[in-house]
Parts: structure tokens; C-alpha cells; sequence
């Protein structure tokens, strides 16, 4: 029996190093049984004569099969889809004067983590890349036990008492006839709940904008959303609000590339995390926290525990804390990504929760829906859920059990086993609830302080830039493009124009809906910039480059680029007629990654077209070149052609490219972020212009010019 009433220091491998003991490596062993009995037959069921029928006695093939009948459970109610990765937290300086939580004290110490980022609306099977919030969950295995950080990558929500998320999810999931449509909230029930329900106003605004469809979950933040306590070793709180900043900046997709990234690779979000990690590309959080000191929790003209509401960072900054780095994709997706149980209710000594009332709520789902999920009340046993902190109670028994716990003696208090296991002191690491004080009538109502719906919904729209504002206004029309009930468009007009009327106009000219009778607008003139991916962090690194090209290619060129892109953190693969190998213009040959087949623009963050007759002949010769081009370039991404390579630009008629040859000497800019240029070498820094072009992201002056979408 192991004796682990000492807690070991943590360290990165520490959750490695226990799920180590449960790993099974079945290469190049004996097939057996589940009981240990090795098979001989794998293939053929026990028959009375070869061509006679199966016999009940053939235990091996209904162990088999009855194993397959039960290999799924139910998927999660919200957040069903999924994707996780192991990796460590480690903290830049003690936080000690806001909080006794030992994780956040000693810069020296990684914290191992789990991550699971999710979809909300769809089910297990639905694609990546839909209009939705993500989950954005974390699981730090400390020494203290488990501390589940469970947020998404808003910092708001659409509600703000737990009693209506019952009723908020069945509105945005698919309709209950006929279970239509999958995995989307362009539908009648949830602009109905919306327009029922003006608290989701400020969300709604979120929801509708670029945050909902982004380019990678290593490109989006992360916000705990509710006001949480710090708790320092005097007893002292703070109100808390938890931030992750992805060190690649926050950026997303468009919404036409979403679309038909839902077909051409509905894993889009996913394999990218997994081929980043793969490839040591590990995707990086900063952990930042805004602190409120208690006695100020009544200075801001919000109520500063309502979930509708952000505390914006001009206002309180976000110190950044830590650092996460996500370094291991798991060995099994079901054992690990399906079994992993989060719930915000799982804190550490100097975390502790708010009377927010979402967040209340919270605190009995999560154990509650694991029950029938994972199938009772063991969970916790699952390797993936197991605290690396050793687990004594006197809790017994009950569905898949897997520990032994040893004597008679189940209660507390007790005389036969000397009171153990004895509850612990704070003083020896027991939580102990911050001891608020509380009082007031029963009461079903919501505080006045939570009534104002738009402020902040308004604050939000007046933060965003001009194209971002367009497409806010696009996922609204196409939304409630899709809504069938009139008065459900004209009543989400008039909502709207209350957070800006001159959002609700421009929503209104899109869906045959009248101009809202409102025409004063929202008193609010404040923006935050924080809240605009126009500010954001700009950089190549990891952003991936189509290389068009095909036989007789410069071969010099194109060794030249491809150096250079991988030298500044790019990943370029190379995308041609077929699979196979080409030849350059020297003899020399280069495998191609893709053919044009399989591959899309929409795949890639950028196109790099090579110079050289014969290699612009094969690709010209092939229609799906142009298009793919053109999609590049309406998805506003950089686009850069040498030589012969400038043919494709006219191909995919880009305006001012077929005006001349470009010069040798230079890298004009016939449109903003398309790069066209005679050579690629040193001197004309194509390469370097290219790079710098692609870290922009996406080059929207070109919506001027070509169709917003
Ligand atoms: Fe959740 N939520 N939620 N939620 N949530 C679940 O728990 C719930 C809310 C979030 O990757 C469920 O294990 C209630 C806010 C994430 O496994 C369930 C309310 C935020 C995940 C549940 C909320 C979240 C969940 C479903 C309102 C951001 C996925 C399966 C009171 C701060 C975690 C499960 C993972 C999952 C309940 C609102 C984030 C049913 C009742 C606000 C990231 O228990």
C-alpha cells in the first residue's frame, strides 16, 4: 500500500509521469482476451461447419463485439467538440501579496496543464470552423490539487442567472422537430431568445463579430469571465478576472473562408493546433489578471459581478502573471480530450468564487452533468482527471471504482482509525471559504445594478474598426437572413438600435426589415482599443504559405524563398498540378506537399507564386490555379508572383496586374499586400517585403476595392 500523505513538490512531468502508468503500448504483442487469454482466431466467429451459424460459446467474438456496441458516451450538452493538448504553467513572479494559491508563487515551478478548446452549439462530428464561441478550458495539476480554469474566449456571456441557461441552450441548439440546424445560430429560436431577452445584447455583439471565427485557437484569447476572489494568506480578497493573450496575437478568418473551410477541412482549428505542437511550434499564453480591491467594488457605473459586463483594461489594467505553453498532443483522444472533466468549482487555497450568479450556477452543472456523461461518481479516478496531489476521504464504493481503499473505518468522525483521514488546517494547506459576509431576504430577482443591457454592447461597436464594423454588420444580416419570422428581424432592428442606430440601419437594408423607429443614439461615446484585433500582436510566425509551382521552375529562386520564409518562423508547402516530385529550371527536383486537388487557398494564410515559363504554363493550363488565387486574394490575403509567376495575378484578375512588366528592382504593391516583382532575390527583399506582408494577417484596404465579405 502506498503511504503518500506527503505532498511532492510539482514539477512539468509530474501528470506525465502518473499517466505514464496507465499507457499500454500494444505493438508487436499477442492479441488476447480481456482477460488475459491469449486469441489465436481474430477473423472468422466460432460456426457449427464452415458455412453454418455463429455458436453463443464464441466468447471472444461477443467480448469483441460487445466492447464496440459500447464504445461511446454521451457527448457534452455545451462545448461536445473538442480539442486538448498536454503543456506547463509557469509564473513570472510570486503573486503573494493577492493570493496564497501556491501554483502562483515560484517562478521556477512549471505546473503541468491540460487544455480543451471547444465549439459550443455543434455536436462531436460538426466542423471547426462556425459562427460560436470557443470553450477555452484549463486543468493545472498543482500540488495543492486540481485548479479548473474553465472560460471561452469572450470574456462576456449572453445571460446572467444560471435559472435561463437551460433555456439559452435549447434556443441556439439545432430546433427540436427536426434537429435543424447543426452547429449554428443563424436560426429562428435563438434570434428569438435574443430579441426576448435584451441581457444577451452585449454578447450577442461578440457573437456577431470576428472573435467567432478564429484563424487558430493558438490566435485567440482566453477570459474566465466571472469576477473571481483572490485570498492572500492574511485573509485578505480581491476581486479577480482572469485573462489568457496568445503570444501570436489574436486574429481570425472571414466569413465566406469559414464557410468553406466547413467543407474542405472541418478539422481546421484542431489540425492546426495538433500540427503546430507536432512540428514544435508550441502555441503560448500569457496569464493576466485585472484585481479590484474589495472596498472598490461599488466605484464603476457597472456592477462589477455581472457576467454581461467586462471591466475594461483602460480602466483596469490586465498584469500579465505567467506564461502557459502547450507542448504535448495526447496519446489517445477519447482517454484524454472525451474523459477530461472540468468544473469551475474545482479551486486551490486563495481562489474563491463572487455571488456572481452565473457563476453560482456553475458550480453545481459541471459534477452534476459528469454523472451521466462519464457514468457516476468516479470520475475523478479517470487517469486524465486524477489530482497529482494524493486523494484521501471516505467516500467508497460506486460505479468503476478503481481504488482499494484499505479498513473498516469510512467516517469521520472516528475513534478505530485515530481520525484519519483528519480534516487539515489552513495552516496545512486546507481551503477554507473566504468568509464573505452575506445576508438578505430569499428573493427571485435580479440586483438593479444589472440592468443595463447596452452600455457596454455599445462601448464594444464604438471600439471596432470600420471593417469590422462592416462585418458585424454582415453576420448580422446574414443571421437574421436565415431567421423566417418577420417580426423576429424587425424586432432584433430595434434592439440593436439601441446599442448604435446606426448598426440597426445598416442591419436593416441587408434583411427587408424596416429602419428602426429609434433614432437617438446610445449615450455611450467611450471605446476601448484592447477590444479591437486591429491592435493586436503582428507576426509570420507559423502562418502557413501555399509555394504555386510546377516543372521548370526557378530553382534558384525558389530556394532562395523557401530559406527565407522558414527563417523568419513561415511554413511554406509547396501546392502544384499533381502529387509527385517537379523539376526546376536547373534539373533539380522538389517534392510537392499538395496538389491542387486537395489543397485550397482557403487552407493557407498566404500564396507565393514561383517565377519561370514552363512552371506558369502547367499552372495556367490548370483552371483551379486562377481560382485558387483569386479566393487568396478576396480573403485578403498576401499574394506575392515573380516573373512569370505575375500571369497568375492577371488569371485571377487582379486589377494592375497586367499593366506592364514589373520592375527588377523593386517590390511594388499593385494592390494592397499583392507583391509582384521581376526577381525574388537579396537586393529586391522580396522575400523580406513578403514575410512582412503576411504578418499583417490580411490586407482589408483591399475590401475598398474588391467585394466586402
Ligand atoms: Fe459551461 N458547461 N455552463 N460555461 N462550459 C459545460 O460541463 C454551464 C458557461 C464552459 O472542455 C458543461 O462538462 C452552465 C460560461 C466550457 O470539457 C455543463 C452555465 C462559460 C465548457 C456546463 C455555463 C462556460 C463548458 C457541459 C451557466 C465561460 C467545456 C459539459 C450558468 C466562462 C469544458 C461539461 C470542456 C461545459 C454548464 C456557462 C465555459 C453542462 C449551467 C459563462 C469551456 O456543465
Amino acid at each position: 500500500m502506498k503511504k503518500d500523505d506527503q505532498r511532492e513538490p510539482i514539477n512539468e512531468q509530474s501528470k506525465d509521469k502518473q499517466l505514464e502508468t496507465y499507457r499500454v503500448d500494444d505493438t508487436g504483442q499477442k492479441l488476447t482476451t480481456n482477460q488475459g487469454l491469449r486469441v489465436s482466431e481474430d477473423e472468422h466467429s466460432l460456426k457449427a461447419g464452415v458455412r453454418g451459424p455463429t455458436l453463443m460459446e464464441d466468447f471472444h467474438f461477443r467480448e469483441k463485439m460487445t466492447h464496440f456496441d459500447h464504445e461511446r458516451i454521451p457527448e457534452r450538452i455545451v462545448h461536445a467538440r473538442g480539442f486538448g493538448a498536454h503543456g506547463y504553467f509557469q509564473v513570472y513572479e510570486p503573486m503573494t501579496e493577492y493570493t496564497k494559491a501556491k501554483f502562483l508563487q515560484d517562478p521556477s515551478v512549471k505546473t503541468p496543464v491540460f487544455v480543451r478548446f471547444s465549439t459550443v452549439a455543434g455536436s462531436r462530428g460538426s466542423s471547426d470552423t462556425v459562427r460560436d464561441v470557443r470553450g477555452f478550458a484549463t486543468k493545472f495539476y498543482t500540488e495543492e490539487g486540481n485548479y479548473d480554469l474553465v472560460g471561452n474566449n469572450m470574456p462576456v456571456f449572453f445571460i446572467q442567472d444560471a435559472m435561463k441557461f437551460p433555456d439559452f441552450v435549447h434556443a441556439v441548439k439545432p430546433e427540436p422537430h427536426n434537429e435543424i440546424p447543426q452547429a449554428q445560430s443563424a436560426h429562428d429560436t435563438f434570434w428569438d431568445f435574443v430579441t426576448s431577452n435584451t441581457e444577451t445584447a452585449h454578447m450577442v455583439m461578440w457573437a456577431m463579430s470576428d472573435r467567432s471565427l478564429p484563424r487558430s485557437f493558438r490566435m485567440m484569447e482566453g477570459f474566465g469571465v466571472h469576477t473571481f476572489r483572490f485570498v492572500n494568506e492574511q485573509g485578505k480578497g480581491h476581486f479577480v478576472k482572469f485573462h489568457w493573450k496568445p503570444l501570436l496575437g489574436v486574429h481570425s478568418l472571414v466569413w465566406d473562408e469559414v464557410q468553406k473551410l466547413a467543407g474542405k477541412d472541418p478539422d481546421f482549428n484542431r489540425r492546426d493546433l495538433w500540427d503546430a505542437i507536432e512540428t514544435g511550434n508550441y502555441p503560448e499564453f500569457e496569464f493576466g489578471v485585472q484585481m479590484i480591491k474589495e472596498e472598490d467594488e461599488f466605484m464603476f457605473d457597472f456592477d462589477i459581478l455581472d457576467p454581461t459586463k467586462i471591466w475594461p483594461e483602460e480602466q483596469v489594467p490586465v498584469k500579465i502573471i505567467g506564461k502557459m505553453t502547450l507542448n504535448r498532443n495526447t496519446d489517445n483522444f477519447f482517454a484524454e480530450t472525451e474523459q477530461i472533466a472540468f468544473h469551475p468549482g474545482h479551486v486551490v487555497p486563495g481562489i474563491d468564487f463572487t455571488n456572481d450568479p452565473l457563476l453560482q450556477g456553475r458550480l453545481f452543472s459541471y459534477t452534476d452533468t459528469q454523472l451521466s456523461r462519464l457514468g457516476g461518481p468516479n470520475f475523478h479516478e479517470i487517469p486524465i482527471n486524477r489530482s497529482v496531489a494524493p486523494v484521501h476521504n471516505n467516500q467508497r464504493d460506486g460505479m468503476h471504482r478503481m481504488t482499494i481503499n484499505r479498513g473498516p473505518v469510512s467516517y469521520h468522525k472516528n475513534s478505530l482509525a485515530g481520525n484519519s483521514p483528519e480534516p487539515a488546517s489552513e495552516k496545512e494547506g486546507g481551503y477554507a471559504h473566504y468568509a464573505e459576509k452575506v445576508e438578505g431576504r430569499k428573493i427571485q430577482a435580479r440586483s438593479d445594478s444589472f440592468k443595463d443591457h447596452f452600455s457596454q454592447a455599445t462601448l464594444f461597436w464604438n471600439s471596432m474598426s470600420a471593417v469590422e464594423k462592416q462585418h458585424i454588420v454582415n453576420a448580422f444580416r446574414f443571421e437574421l437572413g436565415k431567421v423566417k419570422t418577420k417580426e423576429i428581424r424587425q424586432r432584433a432592428v430595434d434592439m440593436f438600435s439601441q446599442v448604435s442606430v446606426d448598426l440597426a440601419k445598416r442591419m436593416a437594408a441587408g434583411i427587408g426589415a424596416k429602419a428602426p423607429e429609434n433614432t437617438s443614439d446610445s449615450r455611450v461615446t467611450l471605446s476601448s482599443p484592447a477590444l479591437s484585433q486591429m491592435n493586436t500582436v503582428k507576426t509570420p510566425l507559423t502562418r502557413k504559405v501555399a509555394v504555386l509551382a510546377g516543372n521548370g521552375f526557378r530553382g534558384k529562386e525558389v530556394s532562395g524563398m523557401l530559406q527565407s520564409l522558414k527563417a523568419v518562423g513561415l511554413v511554406p508547402e509547396v501546392v502544384s498540378v499533381q502529387l509527385g516530385t517537379i523539376v526546376c529550371d536547373g534539373g533539380n527536383p522538389l517534392e510537392v506537399d499538395h496538389s491542387l486537388l486537395t489543397a485550397d487557398s482557403v487552407l493557407f494564410d498566404a500564396v507565393y507564386i514561383a517565377g519561370g515559363r514552363q512552371s506558369a504554363d502547367e499552372l495556367l493550363a490548370d483552371s483551379k490555379t486562377a481560382d485558387f488565387v483569386k479566393e487568396a486574394f478576396q480573403h485578403y490575403k498576401t499574394i506575392g508572383a515573380v516573373g512569370e509567376g505575375v500571369e497568375l495575378l492577371a488569371a485571377a484578375g487582379i486589377a494592375g496586374s497586367a499593366a506592364g512588366s514589373p520592375p527588377a528592382t523593386a517590390t511594388p504593391e499593385i494592390q494592397p499586400g499583392v507583391l509582384a516583382a521581376e526577381r525574388a532575390d537579396e537586393a529586391v527583399g522580396f522575400s523580406r517585403d513578403f514575410a512582412a506582408a503576411v504578418a499583417q494577417h490580411r490586407h482589408w484596404d483591399r475590401s475598398l476595392q474588391s467585394q466586402a465579405r
